[in-house]
């Protein structure tokens, strides 16, 4: 049987989330697009999966801030990769700093608001008529917790990500006479670089994060985007919460001292 050549495009697929979605999608024979600014990890990302899956690969680096960048470096792909696009994921995105609202790092806002929102804008706009071309489509917005709930010294991070569950409820009305999906996913606390990158290379701090309880991993919330992206034709998953067991709330949690 001829391989069927559909492509996944993922942002941020340089670490966590976004590198575990290209893996689970690889290893069930789709094709993949990989996009971030470290060209070594995407480079890298490429060699493993391709030599593992045998499926094809293509990297784009590029700040999803920069519209420009986005614009040419989607421009750059084949068309014949560009027709065969049949899920974006808009994972990209990080938090910086945890401050009280006056206290707050004007760069800091920026950079979130710049990669949360606006680069997930510009690469749906990008993609989204390639999908009205094809009559077909699905776009998964990687939101959280805080998209649902604010909390103590969260206040541009928890902002950018309620306007992601705006722009998955606002798309899904706006796109839904193209039958393209859209699913909005609001991850709990996940152990990856996320918190490395929120308190700028601090390990120690990072890691206080998840102490005392049993963190999600990045696979959890991969396998949640494959499956959402596998439902028959005439459904569509609008929007999953998924939490570690022992978190209730973006601020309830049930920690157990030492780990133990
Ligand atoms: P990671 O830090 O491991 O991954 C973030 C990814 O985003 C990296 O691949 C990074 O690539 C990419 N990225 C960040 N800024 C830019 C940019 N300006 N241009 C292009 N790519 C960028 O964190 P996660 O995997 O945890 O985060 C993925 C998404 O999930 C984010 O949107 C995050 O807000 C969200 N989330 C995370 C949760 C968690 O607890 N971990 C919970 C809920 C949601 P590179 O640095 O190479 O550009
Ligand atoms: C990441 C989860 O609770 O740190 O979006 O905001 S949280």
């Amino acid at each position: 049987m001829e391989k069927e050549n559909r492509y996944i495009l993922i942002s941020g697929a340089t670490s966590g989330f976004g590198y575990y979605t290209a893996r689970i999608f690889a290893q069930n024979g789709w094709n993949l697009v990989l996009t971030g600014r470290r060209n070594d990890r995407l480079e890298e990302a490429k060699r493993e999966l391709s030599s593992t899956y045998s499926c094809e690969i293509e990297t784009l680096c590029f700040d999803v801030r920069n519209n420009e960048e986005v614009e040419r470096s989607i421009a750059s792909l084949p068309q014949e990769i560009l027709q065969n696009i049949r899920i974006l994921v808009n994972n990209a995105g990080l938090a910086l700093g945890r401050n009280s609202i006056d206290n707050g790092d004007i760069n800091d806002w920026e950079q979130m608001i710049d990669t949360n929102l606006k680069g997930l804008l510009y690469l749906s706009r990008q993609i989204i008529p390639l999908f009205k071309a094809n009559k077909a489509g699905h776009i998964v917005n990687i939101s959280s917790i805080a998209g649902k709930e604010v909390y103590p010294d969260g206040n541009v991070y928890c902002a950018s990500k309620h306007g992601v569950d705006a722009l998955s409820k606002a798309m899904r009305m706006d796109l839904l006479p193209y039958n393209i999906k859209v699913t909005n996913i609001a991850p709990g606390a996940a152990n990856t670089e996320f918190s490395l990158v929120r308190f700028k290379g601090s390990q120690e701090t990072a890691d206080a994060v998840y102490n005392g309880f049993e963190p999600l991993v990045a696979q959890d919330i991969a396998e949640t985007i494959y499956f959402a992206c596998t439902r028959p034709a005439h459904v569509v998953i609008n929007d999953l919460t998924i939490m570690p067991a022992a978190q209730a709330s973006a601020t309830v949690f049930h920690k157990i001292k030492n780990n133990k």
